[in-house]
């Protein structure tokens, strides 16, 4: 646990206890603070009572008298899209409002650091898509090369959850929109900005205010280096608003399809070839065509992200290449589960919008995609120019004759059969794919029609692929 600084004798309300606020609650009682706690939901209240916490009553008239601080989960809506009566009172009281990402980088950030020989780094990692396997290959590839680190944050893992970090330890901290909003303190050694396109937008009242969360990760005396994707143009404007100049090598440029020319520090990946340019010269080469932790141009770009940190941090080129090699994937992203006469059987149940969806449909040749579930506003449009790499789609979901028709209908031709279950469409996909053929779960919906997230419906195919391979006894 980080104890967190600056709060001894004060009184610091904590709003939501889940993983965030039972690990803030804690922490700042750690650090000498007296924690007021509140959730919505009676059955969280108990199980903080029996963790030794302080039940606070913040629906009372004098709730914000002699409170310091008002700590706010990432999934409580604060703003958008209604305000949330707690915060807006304790705002109304003058209390400052922030979150557990606040108080980890202002509890970090003091001078006992000196004693380190070298002193530990934070390294940010933020974006639409690909923050959490970008943050799970850099954490690995430190791993590899023997430096010690810490994975916290959206990931799973409240940040004081952690231990404090050693001489020359890194944390990697994963952090959603959500997080970046409300912090009042963001200040990572390295901060990644792997992509942008609309996710949230209910929270924050549009793609703009969406943009502008993220981006607070990268304000002034923000990060010393600055990691940006730069195939839409929000990461273009980003970059450039960072830059001092074209050789500025505080900002390294990433992509994942185009050549980045220029004096600056480029990092990109081109027919499958990961290249490092620095000062118009290259410096570094990787092949990532054969690293099956790593299919597809999204995972190119995820390498591309860790790639540069990694380098920010100055690991040699060698040493993150076997990194990247011997990263498997994380569960439920692009993740093989599966393989039975030359068929690949891949588990990709994160990818929960049409965007994510069409990355992975892009990443394999011949596919039997299972798809649907509770589908998103905008539907699958953004999936049309894959579909040309669809053998097949099998639907499920409550909603699956919905999805069948439109799939048709994008394709102009009948290629979807309504299957409802995964088991059905498991024993569908698997009975008729050939070899050469890869059968992808990656549904382009959320899982709450008949799953209570997306980790049990990943489950759920994994168990229906491994039945399937048993009944054959492969
Ligand atoms: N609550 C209230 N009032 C409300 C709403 C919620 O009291 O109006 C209470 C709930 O009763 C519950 C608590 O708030 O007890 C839940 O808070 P939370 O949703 O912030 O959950 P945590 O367990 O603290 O998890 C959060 C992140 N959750 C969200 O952002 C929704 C986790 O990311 C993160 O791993 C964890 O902190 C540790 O940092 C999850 C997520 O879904 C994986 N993230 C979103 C995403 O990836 O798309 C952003
Ligand atoms: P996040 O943590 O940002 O949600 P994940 O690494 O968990 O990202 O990946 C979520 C889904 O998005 C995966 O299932 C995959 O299909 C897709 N994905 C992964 N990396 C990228 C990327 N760089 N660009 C676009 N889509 C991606």
């Amino acid at each position: 646990m980080i104890p967190v600084r600056g709060v001894n004798d004060r009184r610091i309300a904590i709003l939501g206890l889940g993983r965030t606020g039972l690990s803030a609650a804690h922490a700042v009682e750690a650090g000498g603070g007296e924690a007021l706690c509140w959730d919505d939901a009676e059955a969280a209240r108990t199980r903080a009572v029996d963790a030794g916490l302080t039940l606070h009553d913040f629906g009372r008239h004098d709730a914000w008298e002699a409170v310091d601080a008002l700590i706010v989960s990432p999934g409580i809506p604060h703003l958008y899209p209604q305000p949330n009566r707690y915060v807006a009172t304790a705002q109304l009281a003058g209390v400052p409002v922030d979150n557990d990402i606040g108080l980890f980088f202002r509890s970090l950030a003091v001078p006992e650091w000196d004693r380190f020989e070298t002193a530990p780094r934070v390294i940010a990692v933020t974006g639409s898509n690909g923050k959490s396997t970008t943050s799970a290959l850099i954490h690995h590839c430190l791993n590899v090369a023997g430096r010690e680190s810490q994975l916290a944050g959206n990931i799973g893992r409240g940040v004081l959850d952690i231990d404090p970090p050693g001489d020359g330890g890194v944390v990697v901290l994963e952090l959603s929109s959500y997080q970046t909003e409300l912090a009042r303190a963001l200040t990572p050694d390295v901060a990644v900005f792997t992509n942008l396109t609309p996710d949230h937008l209910d929270r924050h009242g549009g793609f703009g205010g969406y943009f502008a969360a993220k981006r607070r990760l990268f304000s002034e005396g923000g990060p010393d280096r600055a990691v940006i994707g730069v195939d839409e143009p929000e990461g273009r404007f980003l970059a450039g608003q960072l830059s001092e100049g074209p050789g500025d090598d505080r900002v390294i440029r990433i992509s994942a399809g185009q050549k980045l020319g220029g004096a600056g520090w480029n990092v990109f990946v081109r027919k499958g070839f990961l290249a490092e340019f620095r000062k118009g010269r290259q410096v570094a080469s990787v092949d990532l065509r054969a690293m099956r932790g790593l299919p597809g141009a999204h995972n190119h770009q995820n390498a591309c992200a860790a790639f540069a940190a990694l380098r920010a941090l100055g690991l040699a080129p060698k040493l993150i290449e076997q990194g990247l090699e011997s990263f498997e994937g994380l569960p439920h992203r692009s993740q093989i589960v599966g393989e039975r006469g030359g068929v690949t059987f891949v588990n990709d149940s994160k990818a929960t919008n049409a965007d994510s969806a069409a990355k992975a449909l892009a990443a394999f040749s011949a596919v039997r995609w299972i798809v649907g579930g509770q589908m998103k506003d905008g539907g699958l449009a953004a999936v049309a120019p894959h579909l040309g790499s669809v053998s097949k789609a099998y639907a499920i979901g409550r909603q699956a004759a919905e999805v069948a028709l439109e799939l048709n209908e994008l394709a102009g031709k009948p290629i979807c059969e309504v299957c409802e279950t995964m088991a059905q469409a498991v024993g569908r996909a698997g009975a008729e794919a050939a070899s050469g053929e890869t059968v992808l779960l990656a549904p382009a919906a959320a899982s709450f029609d008949q799953y209570d997230n997306f980790e049990q419906r990943g489950d759920d195919f994994v168990a229906e692929v491994a039945r399937l391979l048993s009944a054959d006894g492969t």
